[in-house]
């Protein structure tokens, strides 16, 4: 058999598979082919069908630029990226792929000519719900914009048989639903990659050797449990760069057979209990958002994370070269927060006991690699886990971290000599014997960032101001954004059309030129078209609201928008007391030159967290009160929208007039919600916490909300802070206190806002709800006027939109790059590719 030469077969290969078109003929063929034949459905069968052979479609035109990225990545020398992360809130992908491609509308007509129409099919994807919020949207902006930039990045995350709980409200309180978004035929965007399977160990015994050859320690970590990982590969595509970057999540199997050839007949039951044990582990998302609750079974999948994804990178790396000399020039890891922080430990463990690399070379690679984003301030966010747990199920990880923590202590001890007291706070086994996780993360990496300026200060002010004081070059800030692909562009087409008529689509991968349409807040023409567009999206807003609660919002009321996810230092109780002051106000008379205002409320509680349920309870209690006084009529509505996810937010954004974002000063790390709001065009009502000081910045006091307390005095009241003082300063307080006090939202269920009434009025109370209270109803009264001079409000919006231009993830992950990863963007021309 004559035989083709490499190079030939690739040359024939790439040939053909450049047949693939991108043309509205060749996707339509494509679609009827996987509907009809893969399927075996036809053009009237359910969107779901229709949705699957759709994405199969769009998946094969992913599949030759990800090949080429990923053969890019591996020829020649070339630095990359690693995010490591715990959550990737993908959301849908359909429409972005689409976008990313560049082929929206050949698609759209395809589709149309088989009589079908794209948006109502896109409603039928799911949501790859594998995050709680922030942190784990955020992840998912940071790999769209990576693409788009070129960036040689690949994410690492897990793959959760459970996503996010789906939240249903039964009589006003939240029910929490499993989400088995992989229970409904297969996840249509991922390919599993086998070949690249990781062994991870848990529990057993760390045992020291003495090399017989050269009388050195050799550490083996014996007798250990093997779960396997099993990687599944996402394509993320950058936007018509033919970039394709990898998502790689994990997910993990017991090891075949392993046990049920060592058990006899009679431990049948056992070996599979064992085996459905292995596999438990990414089961399901813990749905905690800023707060850990300490399970072993969340330990195991942080290790598991870190242990399969370090040993894929170490073991490409040792494939390809023969020493690891110059492995930090190469490699970067990003920890998202301290949640894969084991990496520091497990990258020490791979080099030191797997490559035989002495402590001292090993450490210097883990410190040149590793970086760490902090996400949070609050306490009880802080990660700290017993040295028991550790001992038993990670033995080995644990004695490095004792001699990393060694080793650290003595260098303090050095440079603060005799002070001891410092040594005990900075120790990373705390005195009850707590593995300190960020300090863990500080300490092995040569970077730490917190997500806006604000955050990024108050961490070397505050909680890590020791480790600042012994290495001030490690801090910096990084400012959270938003990937204007999916938060613009993709789901505000009738804003993206107006755009394009001005200023073109330049902004898509430039998000600064924005500001080109702000000489265009004068144009009377300009400001009608964009009002309509306004009035458009929230007729949309409006539509998912009724079919959702049944409630009609009228069209000309103030949409007032906060989601997120329900926590008290959010204060999504100041927001309810604010609603029923203006409740109070209208049935009292109070309500001359009024404007009309739907309160649209949106978010998750933490399933354990009783407070914040109870505050969704008292949402849909006072919404229903409102909602059915005759009185009240178009004046004042509130909703509690149920299940906020992100294909959700894509609806609410856009239909937003005022967006809240009204936590307590210094507690908001950054927020990134604020941010796609201040985007589509909505007005922030605000505190100056958060990436919210620099929305500010940029848009000016005129073009903002800005009340409530400063940092500094909201630390400085809290050693006299005494709430009863503001209820008897404020008429309109008493009045709000009062009908709650009366039970007039819970007239047939007494008590049960007891705990709520209580925890505002406690000299305790870590929010100081009661204190921004006045200050909050003013600048609310203010925004109220604003609305009702539309020409004025229209103006702010579209300078809002204008200036948004620096929260864009395209200029976060380019100072990420520049400052601390250090990557060159991927060059993809004449790369050939084999198949
Ligand atoms: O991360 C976002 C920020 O914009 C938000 O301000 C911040 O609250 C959020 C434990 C967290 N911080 N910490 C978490 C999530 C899950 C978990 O198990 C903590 N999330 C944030 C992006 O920077």
């Amino acid at each position: 058999m004559p035989s083709q030469t490499g190079a030939n077969r690739i040359g024939v290969v790439s040939k053909k598979l450049q047949n693939i078109g991108m043309d509205q003929e060749a996707i339509e063929a494509d679609f009827l082919k996987y509907l009809c034949h893969t399927l075996g459905r036809e053009i009237s069968s359910e969107d779901y069908y229709l949705f699957r052979a759709l994405s199969y479609t769009t998946r094969d035109r992913l599949m030759t630029h990800w090949k080429r990225t990923w053969t890019a990545y591996n020829q020649g020398k070339l630095k990359k990226a690693y995010y490591l992360s715990m959550e990737f809130l993908i959301g849908r992908s359909l429409t972005n792929n689409l976008l990313n491609l560049g082929i929206e509308d050949e698609t759209k007509q395809a589709l149309y000519a088989l009589g079908l129409d794209l948006e109502q099919i896109e409603e039928s994807e799911r949501d790859a719900g594998l995050g709680n919020g922030g942190l784990g949207r955020l992840a998912a902006c940071f790999m769209d914009s990576c693409a788009t930039l070129q960036l040689p990045v690949m994410g690492y995350g897990l793959r959760y048989e459970y996503g996010m709980f789906r939240q249903q409200i039964q009589n006003g309180y939240q029910v929490e639903e499993p989400d088995h978004w992989l229970g409904f035929g297969p996840y249509p965007w991922e390919v599993q990659r086998g070949e690249y399977t990781q062994v991870v160990k848990f529990g057993g015994q760390s045992r020291q050797y003495v090399d017989p050859v050269d009388g050195h320690l050799i550490a083996h970590w014996e007798h250990a449990e093997v779960v396997l990982a099993v990687p599944y590969d996402v394509p993320i595509p950058g936007y018509k760069n033919g970039t394709v970057n990898t998502l790689r999540l994990w997910w993990a199997m017991a090891k075949e057979g392993f046990d049920l050839s060592e058990f006899n007949a009679g431990s049948y039951h056992q070996a599979v209990s064992e085996k459905s044990q292995a596999e438990n582990i990414t089961r399901v998302l813990y749905p905690n958002d800023s707060s850990e609750n300490g399970k072993e079974l969340r330990l195991k999948q942080q290790y598991f994370l870190v242990s399969a994804s370090l040993q894929d990178v170490v073991q490409q790396w040792s494939d390809r070269h023969s020493s690891f000399d110059d492995f930090a020039e190469y490699n970067a890891f990003q920890l998202n927060d301290t949640h894969p922080s084991l990496a520091v430990a497990e990258l020490m463990r791979l080099l030191v006991d797997k490559e035989g690399l002495d402590w001292d070379k090993a450490w210097q690679i883990t410190t040149q690699t590793m970086a760490y984003t902090n996400h949070t301030l609050l306490p009880e966010a802080l990660e700290k886990w017993p040295k028991d747990l550790f001992l038993r199920l990670l033995p080995r990880p644990l004695e490095i971290i004792y001699e990393i923590n060694r080793r650290f202590l003595t260098e303090v001890a050095m440079r603060w000599p005799a002070d001891t007291e410092r040594q005990r706070r900075m120790s990373i086994v705390d005195e009850h014997d707590n593995i300190c996780m960020a300090y863990l993360a500080i300490v092995g990496s040569h970077s730490v960032n917190g997500v806006a300026e604000l955050h990024s200060t108050l961490l070397k002010d505050g909680l890590f101001n020791d480790f600042y004081q012994l290495w001030p070059e490690k801090f910096n800030n990084k400012t959270n954004g938003v990937t204007q692909r999916r938060w613009l562009a993709g789901c505000n087409p009738e804003l993206r059309a107006l755009l394009k008529q001005q200023i073109g689509e330049e902004w898509i991968t430039r998000l600064t030129d924005l500001k080109q349409i702000e000489p265009l807040a004068d144009n009377q023409d300009f400001r009608e078209q964009w009002y309509q567009v306004k009035q458009h999206n929230k007729k949309r807003l409006a539509d998912l609201v009724l079919h959702e609660t049944g409630v009609i919002l009228p069209l000309n009321s103030m949409f007032d928008v906060q989601v997120k996810r329900i926590h008290e230092y959010k204060r999504q109780l100041l927001n309810v007391l604010h609603v029923i002051h203006l409740y109070s106000r209208i049935k009292r008379g109070d309500a001359d030159n009024w404007t009309n205002r739907a309160v649209l409320f949106g978010g998750k509680a933490a399933p354990g967290y009783a407070m914040a349920k109870q505050i969704i309870k008292l949402i849909n209690n006072v919404a229903q009160v409102v909602n059915n006084d005759p009185q009240v009529g178009d004046r004042l509505k509130v909703v509690f929208i149920p299940n906020y996810r992100v294909s959700a937010m894509e609806v609410i954004c856009p239909g937003t007039d005022l967006s809240e974002q009204i936590s307590t000063a210094g507690k908001e790390a950054s927020g990134t919600g604020n941010m796609k709001f201040m985007m589509n065009g909505a007005l922030t009502i605000g505190t100056l916490d958060g990436a919210n000081v620099e929305i500010l910045d940029a848009v000016g006091k005129d073009n903002f909300f800005l009340f409530g307390l400063k940092t500094p005095e909201v630390e400085e009241l809290r050693q006299h802070y005494n709430p009863q003082s503001y209820i008897d300063q404020s008429y309109d307080l008493q009045a709000v206190m009062g009908l709650l006090n009366s039970g007039h939202f819970n007239q047939f269920e007494p008590g049960i806002f007891d705990e709520i009434i209580h925890s505002i009025q406690s000299p305790n109370d870590p929010w100081m709800t009661l204190a921004d209270f006045q200050s909050y109803v003013e600048v609310q009264a203010q925004a109220a006027q604003a609305y009702q001079n539309r020409d004025d409000w229209v103006r702010k919006s579209i300078i809002n939109t204008a200036r948004s231009g620096i929260f864009s993830t395209d200029r976060t992950m380019a100072q990420y790059n520049e400052d601390i990863w250090k990557l060159k963007p991927i060059e993809l021309d004449g790369v050939e590719i084999q198949c």
